[in-house]
């Protein structure tokens, strides 16, 4: 059964937001981001109080053994329908939420059945057998370029045959494009090291125009968490900066591709004692921490105009 003290499956996942759908008709709303290469539906809620709200875009779980994403992306759509402290439901109310718990829906399902540490789809290569792209080296945006991604369909960075080759990041790529509009900030989920990453991943030669602002809404994110009596610490850059150079991801795609401004990779818990495998323990307090962050982020950016 669903819950915060275990992770949950995708049927689990699905389950609930059945659950949830069907309780809060009025503010919420399916939708399908696609299908995957198993056939699997990618599923997403949109959750929205009123019109003309700023939207936000959150993409979970494309990296499929980062089970703490979608655990958190699930407690937040709770939160923002739940909640009944006064800053979670002004957060909740004055913004139309996006949130996919669970992109890569056939990685997801292989980690819980066949192998825990899987990161990559599960679309067999036509030149190897090896299975699986790096799905955050696959979207349409300076592909391949530079070190940032492997051509090695065996390498856990390989970036797919040609861009969009990945049929789940072909939808997302699809839905973010139907909706980027009516979306200011993204934000991509995964595990794990605590950063706040901003494009550019590509190159760390190069910034973007507005990094200046983009560190300023990281600060305040950071600042936020170490508010709470966790003594959990984020550092923040640019991908390509503070980590490493990667091509072809989510936010970057969006910055550069679709104008998103305000396009961000959150790296939840811990620091590396547990990694990818981080006890349920720490599920709760890691949403905690994310909520508090993205409030102060939106908070930022709404002063930054
Ligand atoms: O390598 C990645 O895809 C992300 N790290 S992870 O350990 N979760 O795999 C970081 C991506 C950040 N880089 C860019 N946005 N370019
Ligand atoms: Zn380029
Ligand atoms: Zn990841």
């Amino acid at each position: 059964s669903f819950g915060w003290t275990k992770y949950n499956s995708l049927a689990e996942i699905y389950a609930w937001l059945d659950d949830i759908l069907a309780a809060y008709p009025a503010i919420t709303e399916s939708f399908e981001v696609g299908q995957s290469y198993e056939g699997r539906t990618i599923r997403g809620i949109k959750i929205s109080y009123k019109s003309n709200n700023p939207g936000v875009l959150i993409e979970s779980n494309i990296h499929a053994r980062e089970w703490i994403t979608s655990a958190t992306a699930t407690w937040l759509i709770n939160e923002f329908l739940t909640s009944t402290d006064k800053l979670v439901r002004d957060l909740a109310e004055n913004h139309d939420w996006y949130i996919v718990p669970v992109l890569n829906v056939d990685g997801f399902v292989y980690t819980h059945e066949k192998d825990r540490m899987w990161r990559k789809t599960r679309q067999p290569s036509e030149i190897s057998s090896c299975i699986g792209a790096d799905p955050n080296r696959n979207y349409d945006s300076h592909w391949m370029e530079n070190d940032g991604a492997s051509s090695n369909p065996c390498a856990e960075d390989y970036g797919g045959p040609k861009p969009f080759s990945e049929p789940e990041i072909q939808a997302m790529s699809e839905f973010v494009i139907s909706i980027k509009d009516k979306i200011n900030v993204l934000l991509a989920f995964h595990s794990y090291s605590q950063l706040l990453l901003s494009p550019y991943g590509h190159t760390k030669e190069e910034f973007p125009p507005n990094f200046d602002d983009m560190m300023e809404v990281a600060q305040a994110y950071g600042d936020a968490v170490e508010s709470l009596p966790y003594g959990t610490v984020y550092r923040y850059g640019s991908a390509a900066g503070i980590l490493y150079p990667a091509s072809g991801a989510t936010i970057d795609w969006a910055y550069n591709e679709q104008g998103v401004q305000i396009s961000y990779t959150i790296e939840f818990r811990d620091t590396g004692r547990y990694g990818f495998i981080l006890p349920p323990v720490h599920i709760v307090p890691n949403a905690e921490e994310a909520l508090i962050g993205i409030t102060a982020l939106l908070e930022k950016c709404k002063d930054l105009g």
